[in-house]
């Protein structure tokens, strides 16, 4: 993706926003950021902002700020649905978010987890599994650590593998993100109030699974009605886990152990006692189980 000399707006002032906008300049684009917050409210992150060169409109979006751009990014926490976003899309400009601009430049493999609950949790154990398994491994998404931060660190290399935390406020705005292991941990209802139903905020979540191919994996909760019916749109191999029953492929809990199915055709191999884990709470083993 070429960024030199495209006019891009980023809309969202807050950890993601300040981090797109730096790593848009330094590649190149003339930047403007766009905040409905005051300019008294963004102070800690503006001079650093007009230092680089980023100009800075604060205190609303202004209806012509969307209109003049090649490129739209939006931080997680804005709807991608307001009138001067429709406006911008009638004029073709072309609207993204945050991890969709981190996804163009991130060489790294990347294991995405989503879900309502337990997301970071399985997130930091996962980082920590992969990195003690000897792989050069980077934590970063909805955890805290902005995405596109990802790219531009020295890991980021085609043998490393990027674990990101995913809210469906990111998910919503990805296009050609292509994770090659995807988890869906659960789905209760959540962020109705920008999703407007249940449905559009679990295929919000769906939207890791899209570029999925069958060789790529979906991790997915077998215990979980919502996140069994996503097993049908995805075309990556699924790996089940489950705390109550037994799965044709994957992990599960069987006789107080926990226990992996490598293929359809493998037998139930044990990996470690329920007891042993020390995180006390059945959500905690299936923590376990699905990384
Ligand atoms: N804003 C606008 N216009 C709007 C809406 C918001 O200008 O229409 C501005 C606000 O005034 C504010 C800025 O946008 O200044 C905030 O942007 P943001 O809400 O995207 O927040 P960030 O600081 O960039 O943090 C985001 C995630 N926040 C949300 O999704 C709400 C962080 O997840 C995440 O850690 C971070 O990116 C790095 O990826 C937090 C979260 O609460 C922890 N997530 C929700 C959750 O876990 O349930 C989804």
């Amino acid at each position: 993706m070429e960024l030199k000399g495209k006019k891009v707006l980023v809309v969202g002032l807050g950890v993601s926003g300040f981090a797109a906008a730096l790593f848009l300049r330094r590649h190149g684009a003339q930047v403007t950021v766009s905040d409905l917050r005051s300019a008294e409210a963004l102070a800690k992150h503006i001079p650093a902002l007009l230092d680089a060169g980023v100009n800075v409109e604060a205190g609303g979006h202004g209806h012509a700020t969307f209109r003049r751009q090649d490129l739209i990014v939006l931080s997680p926490g804005v709807a991608p649905n307001t009138p001067e976003m429709d406006e911008a899309r009638t004029f073709h400009i072309p609207i993204i978010g945050e991890v969709e601009l981190a996804a163009r430049f991130l060489k790294t493999n990347i294991l995405a987890i989503t879900g309502s609950n337990g997301k970071t949790t399985t997130t930091t154990l996962t980082g920590e599994i992969l990195k003690a398994g000897g792989l050069t491994t980077m934590v970063g998404g909805n955890i805290g650590l902005p995405a596109i931060e990802l790219t531009e660190m020295p890991e980021n290399r085609s043998d490393a593998w990027s674990v990101l935390e995913l809210s469906s406020f990111q998910l919503e705005s990805v296009d050609t993100f292509h994770p090659k292991i995807a988890v869906l941990l659960n789905l209760t209802p959540d962020h109705l109030d920008r999703h407007g139903s249940f449905e559009n905020y679990a295929m919000a979540k769906e939207r890791m699974f899209t570029r999925q191919t069958a060789d790529d994996f979906a991790v997915l909760n077998a215990d979980d009605a919502r996140v069994q019916q996503a097993a049908s749109r995805v075309a990556s191999q699924v790996f089940w886990f489950s705390r109550t029953k037994l799965v044709r492929q994957g992990a599960c809990v069987h006789q107080g152990v926990v226990a992996f199915r490598a293929s359809e055709t493998a037998s139930l191999e044990p990996v470690l006692p329920v007891e042993a884990i020390p995180l006390k709470g059945a959500h905690n083993v299936e923590d376990r189980k699905s990384v």
